[in-house]
């Protein structure tokens, strides 16, 4: 059964949250299970651990507000409603590719969806969403647009110019920072000497921290608060979430051996997670998500190459 059909069941608000973050890492963990067969065209950045941010980040969005993401972005682009066949079918660089097979995993954009583009360049996309807030406001849109980044991307000089626009001009931007306390090989505490909530404040943009980054419920919670507060006064808000890979930085694999983090940090944070504590709902929602997800592959795998003639379309 399609997604549209299971969510129009009389399920509660968190039942259809668990619902969508359980589909994100079930479609994560088919990537997983696909990559070794090379089907899969590009390089991935897995989200499993993380889909509770994207699912409680987007649910108090509008259809039409904007999403801009990073390269960890197959989360955003299911949450904000992008369509799994044509997502299966950008990663095996197939023609009914959402972006024709030529953006793979990492420039994953639906616009029609609201997820307007994610980037393998590490915070480039917290300036395009600023910019697109800027040009709402000019074109008259009650339209609210969200920058999401991780915790490595406040280290540019590009998060600090965006968070000061942003404020200078009272635009209707929420800054979600992803940290996931990691960047590639390298912890939060080898490298930033300030804390992430801290910095919008300099720039009087109110800032919320949030510690459970898996409990859906709360994360859904701080963004209506961030999204009401805009609706109604204006201005940017922030909010950061804590949360945790559970994958390789980049690629399907595990990586605990690899000396930069600990099994312990892993089991702690897998203690609290209700994709894989609550047990009853992983059960109930599973085989239509799988039925789903079978149907996506079968499209991507049966879709024919792009042709010669795409080669110079939407290049310029
Ligand atoms: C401008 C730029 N500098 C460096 C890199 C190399 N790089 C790729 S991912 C990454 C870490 C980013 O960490 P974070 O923003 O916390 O995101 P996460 O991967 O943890 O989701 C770096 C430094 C890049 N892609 N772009
Ligand atoms: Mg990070």
């Amino acid at each position: 059964m399609p997604r549209e059909d299971v969510l129009t069941e009389s399920l509660s608000l968190y039942d259809r949250m668990f619902y969508d973050a359980l589909r994100i890492r079930l479609v994560e963990e088919r990537i997983v299970d696909l990559y070794p067969s090379d089907r899969i065209q590009s390089p991935v950045h897995l989200s499993i651990g993380e889909e509770a941010v994207a699912v409680g980040v987007c649910q108090p969005l509008r259809e039409e507000d904007l999403l801009f993401a990073s390269y960890r972005s197959h989360s955003y682009y299911l949450a904000k409603g992008g369509d799994l066949k044509e997502m299966f079918a950008e990663l095996y660089g197939k023609a009914t590719g959402v972006c024709g097979g030529k953006a793979g995993s990492m420039h994953l954009a639906a616009p029609e969806a609201g997820l307007m583009g994610s980037s393998a360049v590490v915070a480039s996309t917290i300036s395009h969403a600023v910019g697109a807030a800027l040009a709402a406001g000019r074109l008259g849109k009650d339209q609210l647009t969200v920058a999401v980044f991780g915790d490595g991307a406040t280290e540019q000089g590009v998060f600090h110019e965006s968070l000061n626009f942003a404020a200078l001009h009272r635009l209707p931007v929420v800054f979600v920072c992803e940290n996931n306390q990691l960047a590639v090989h390298a912890d939060l505490a080898s490298r930033q000497a300030y804390r992430i909530s801290d910095m919008p404040k300099v720039y009087g943009i109110q800032s919320v921290r949030m510690e459970r980054g898996y409990d859906l419920t709360e994360v859904r919670e701080a963004m209506a608060e961030s999204v009401n507060s805009i609706r109604e006064t204006g201005g940017p808000r922030f909010l950061e979430v804590v949360t945790y890979r559970y994958k390789e930085h980049v690629g399907p694999g595990e990586d605990h051996d690899a000396g930069y983090r600990s099994q312990g940090d892993l089991d702690r944070w897998q203690a609290h997670d209700p994709l894989i504590t609550d047990g009853e709902r992983v059960a109930r929602f599973t085989p239509e998500i799988t039925a789903e997800i079978d149907a996506a592959a079968a499209f991507a795998e049966d879709s024919p190459w792009p042709g010669s003639d795409a080669l110079l379309s939407d290049v310029v």
